[in-house]
């Protein structure tokens, strides 16, 4: 017979990852200041991903950028393809269709050629940002960048601008956010300096707008490349990036 009295069998509710609920966040925050979202290809070539970049052959920024190239030599025998080791081919992707004012943000995955451990995968997400137009100056990137971190981590962090050096940029700097140990040597966060680099960013360089038809005496720009699996490590004073990928239903659960 049935018994109407029992209860119902328990439904498994699936979840949104919490890197994706991160992604929304971010672009979220960017669409209220302006920005439109867009996204590109992972597989890149030299040019998009370096050259155009002002990363030619044998500038030393490549070896900071392990790269996976795709064996698949072009008609002067070499290799051109590869997995993109950043989302910054897309500032000239972008460019080379559009013309300013120009407002985005791209979200999307990245490789490196690197070793794993607890703060390094091969693979991993950034969003990058850029901002093209008449008059545009180091103190819109201050202002912009300051506003996404009061409105990501709230008004009680502490957001550090320091000197860094890009070659797509002039002048670079690198953002970092105070960590919630305040500085602990034990933490497995910060590791006891109590700020997390959160991204790069800069005045985008005379030579990147000029290559794409930009008229650089007339506009200029900022951009920024921020690895998003930090957010939510630095947020919640997670340890390990590994566990975003590795489908641990007991940590996903969690947010
Ligand atoms: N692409 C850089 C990286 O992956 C980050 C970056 C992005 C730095 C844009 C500056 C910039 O304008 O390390």
């Amino acid at each position: 017979g049935l018994d109407i009295t029992l209860p119902g069998r328990p439904w498994p509710i699936g979840r949104i990852h919490p890197l994706t609920q991160v992604t929304n966040e971010v672009t979220t925050i960017f669409s209220s200041l302006g920005f439109s979202v867009v996204e590109g290809p992972e597989i890149e070539d030299d040019y998009h991903n370096f050259e155009a970049l002002n990363i030619p052959e044998d500038h030393p920024a490549r070896e900071n950028m392990q790269t996976f190239w795709i064996d698949r030599p072009n008609d002067n025998g070499r290799l051109d393809t590869l997995l993109r080791t950043h989302t910054s081919p897309m500032q000239v992707r972008y460019m080379e269709k559009n013309k300013p004012p120009i407002r985005i943000v791209v979200p999307g995955k990245v490789y490196r050629y690197e070793a794993t451990d607890a703060t390094h995968i091969p693979m991993f997400t950034q969003v990058e940002g850029l901002v093209v137009d008449r008059g545009i100056s180091m103190a819109h990137l201050k202002g912009t960048l300051m506003e996404f971190c009061r409105r990501f981590f709230g008004a009680n962090r502490k957001v550090r601008f320091r000197c860094d050096y890009f070659p797509f940029v002039e002048p670079g700097v690198e953002v970092a956010v105070s960590c919630t140990c305040g500085g602990k040597k034990e933490c497995s966060v910060c590791h006891g300096s109590g700020w997390l680099e959160i991204l790069g960013a800069g005045m985008v360089h005379p030579k990147v707008l000029e290559r794409v038809g930009i008229d650089s005496e007339q506009y200029t720009g900022f951009a920024f490349g921020m690895g998003l699996e930090r957010l939510p490590m630095l947020r919640y004073g997670i340890d390990d990036i590994r566990l975003f990928y590795s489908n641990d239903t007991r940590f996903l659960r969690q947010f």
